[in-house]
């Protein structure tokens, strides 16, 4: 029997076949690949491009194509979201040759490192080299079989690059692979050559059927699930660490139903806030280095850790000082093995929400004892004073960053999101943020990228837009990626965006007054002719102006009255606008109790260090590997 075939270029099978993906998880089926972001170069814009057009002209297949204004940016759009998407969906991202693909790097890298999907094309050379050196070649002298593109390798999670058009089945099978597995998902990169692209081939008409991926719920393994539940139920003093895991999975009914029928406080993580409303009687706050006192006190204490979708950041556990029980022990619900088993815990490989389910089961009759659920409570009681303190300061004559979060959480509503990723904010997000539903909370924390914020965000507003989306971003973050608002623009992609100006960084300036460095070149201002250091006058840029000069609509708020009056008029508006507020930078903000570990020289000539050595050498002290 002769297979039946169809005629198309490389460029437009891969469209084709993206177009007809399909996901499912309990039994609800969705497209898998949503849209395409792209910029065109020499390398794709006939290629991919072509076959983009193509499909949209003729219909031939049904996949969107947005311009996106910097390629390191569509990438932080599709994490945004596929996030959003709990993973069941993500974008796909074209560049050309060169720099259009290596901008995608940083994209890449942190999509893997969050462990969100997101399938890359970067464009390579002719795979026939006839016209090599072609611009913007590598050109490397040991080998013709390397290009820009094996940058990519380390920071994907699958990685191929199609050289004959024959190869690319058994590629895209791979691609949507991975990117549908929970355990293994994070960037997949296919390398196209610009010349295969355009080559034409017979392609067997099968491979353009509709596919159904089905991102699957694992169970746990009967024995470990009995180890796991052992280990638990020996605990006097347990915390339960939630981390993003639960989220992407939907466990947050789950979660509730197993704090409440335990008595076992839960902590949560960057990615994992919002699992358990902060108001529940078992919500501690945030662990770790910027976590709250509440729960950073009950980790010291606690003897078993019970981690649920948590990669236990540095963040989390305040550089292995954290937990510090001389016998803690981990139990570790995680889809990834290799995240159950960190911290020499108890490995619990499962989905989180079907993990929970099996390990509430074999739970039954154990509660933590009325002493300690009192005590969780009489910490949570007291820090929650301390943040509604923090949320009205009244500081002036700058409000200080804690108002302002506390006046965006006190006017957002439960469904809106928060989106941040870089600067001071999200330490003090983390420590501070009442999250009242899952997907509220949407700080990138994993690779924490400057610059995020605003493409994050529209991607965030592209996967859910019936949510009012509020991006916070830090004048550092908006000078290196303020141009997505003009994506969002042409899209008509409503965004609520808050510059929040102190002036350089507030979150490297005191990390480094804090190391004994002085708040060394963390300021934006003129030179100072004197001093020869950067701490001369404040400089005349005006964000807000360049904001507007983008298209967005633009409001200045001086005080936090103003702010909320801004806030008010950004939701009624149907167009991207821009609350534009100064803070002050030297604002007190509470503490978490917590440390990080960032070495300090071991010598030097600077009083100010050798005090911050001596800080750091008894600060380190408690740390210790968890065996
Ligand atoms: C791309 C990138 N470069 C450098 C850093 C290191 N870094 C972390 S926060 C920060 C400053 C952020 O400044 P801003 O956005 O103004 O936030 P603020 O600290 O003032 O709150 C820097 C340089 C980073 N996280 N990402
Ligand atoms: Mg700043």
């Amino acid at each position: 029997m002769s297979v039946s075939t169809v005629r198309l270029t490389v460029g437009q099978a891969l469209v084709r076949f993206l177009a007809s993906q399909r996901s499912e998880r309990d039994g609800t089926e969705q497209r898998l690949i949503a849209g395409c972001f792209g910029i065109f170069g020499h390398g794709n814009v006939a290629g991919v491009g072509q076959a983009l057009l193509e499909a949209q002209v003729t219909g031939s297949a049904d996949l969107r194509y947005y311009l996106a204004r910097n390629e390191q940016a569509m990438v932080h759009a599709s994490v945004g979201f596929a996030r959003m998407r709990n993973r069941l969906q993500a974008f796909a991202c074209t560049a050309s040759i060169g720099p259009g693909s290596t901008n995608m790097v940083t994209g890449a890298a942190l999509a893997t490192i969050n462990r969100i999907p997101v399938l890359l094309l970067p464009s390579d050379y002719f795979a026939t080299r006839v016209a090599s050196p072609v611009l913007q070649e590598l050109e490397d002298p040991r080998s013709h079989d390397v290009s820009v593109n094996d940058a990519f390798r380390p920071v994907s999670r699958y990685w191929d690059r199609v050289n004959r058009p024959g190869q690319l089945p058994s590629a895209l099978l791979a691609a949507m692979r991975v990117l549908t597995d929970p355990a293994e998902t994070g960037a997949v990169t296919l390398a196209l050559p610009q010349d295969v692209q355009a080559e034409a081939y017979d392609w067997p008409e099968e491979l353009f059927r509709a596919r159904v991926w089905h991102v699957p719920r694992p169970v746990p393994e009967p024995a470990a699930l009995a180890r796991a539940a052992e280990v638990l139920r020996s605990a006097r003093t347990p915390l339960i660490v939630a981390g993003g895991g639960v989220i992407y999975s939907e466990a947050a009914g789950a979660l509730r139903r197993f704090a409440e029928e335990t008595g076992i406080p839960v902590a949560d993580t960057q990615a994992g806030k919002g699992a358990l409303a902060w108001d529940h009687p078992c919500a501690v706050g945030g662990v770790g280095a910027t976590g709250s006192p509440a729960a950073n006190a009950l980790a010291r204490e606690a003897d078993v850790v019970l981690g649920i979708g948590t990669r236990y950041s540095d963040f989390t556990t305040a550089s292995r000082t954290a937990f510090a029980h001389p016998g803690v022990r981990f139990v570790n619900l995680n889809v990834a093995a290799f995240d159950a088993g960190k911290h020499a815990g108890v490995p619990l490989v499962a989905d989180a929400r079907a993990g929970l389910e099996a390990l509430a089961e074999r739970m039954r009759g154990y509660r933590v004892d009325g002493a300690y659920t009192a005590r969780a409570q009489e910490l949570s009681a007291g820090w929650r004073q301390v943040v509604d303190r923090a949320y009205h300061l009244g500081h002036g004559p700058l409000p200080a960053q804690t108002e302002i979060l506390g006046a965006l959480n006190e006017f957002m509503g439960e469904r809106d999101v928060v989106v941040q990723a870089a600067g001071s904010m999200p330490g003090d997000l983390q420590m501070l943020w009442r999250a009242r539903d899952p997907k509220q909370y949407h700080v990138e924390y994993g690779y924490s990228c400057m610059g995020y914020e605003i493409a994050g965000g529209l991607g965030a507003k592209l996967a859910d837009p019936e949510r009012e989306v509020f991006v916070l971003v830090g004048d550092g973050s908006y000078l290196m990626m303020a141009q997505e608002i003009v994506t969002a623009v042409a899209e008509r992609i409503k965004l609520n965006i808050i510059i929040v100006d102190n002036h350089g960084f507030a979150s490297i300036g005191s990390l480094s007054e804090s190391l004994g460095s002085q708040r060394f070149g963390t300021s934006y201002r003129y030179r100072d002719p004197e001093s020869g250091l950067l701490d001369g006058d404040i400089l005349p840029v005006d964000l807000a102006a360049n904001a507007a000069s983008l298209g967005a609509d633009v409001l200045r708020a001086r005080t936090v009255a103003e702010f909320r009056d801004g806030l008010e008029r950004a939701r009624a508006s149907g167009r991207t606008t821009v609350v534009y507020v100064e803070t002050d930078p030297l604002a007190p903000v509470p503490s978490p109790e917590s440390w990080w570990d960032v070495p300090v020289p071991e010598t030097s000539a600077l009083e100010s260090t050798q005090k911050a050595r001596a800080a750091y050498e008894a600060a380190k002290r408690p740390q210790r590997p968890y065996l």
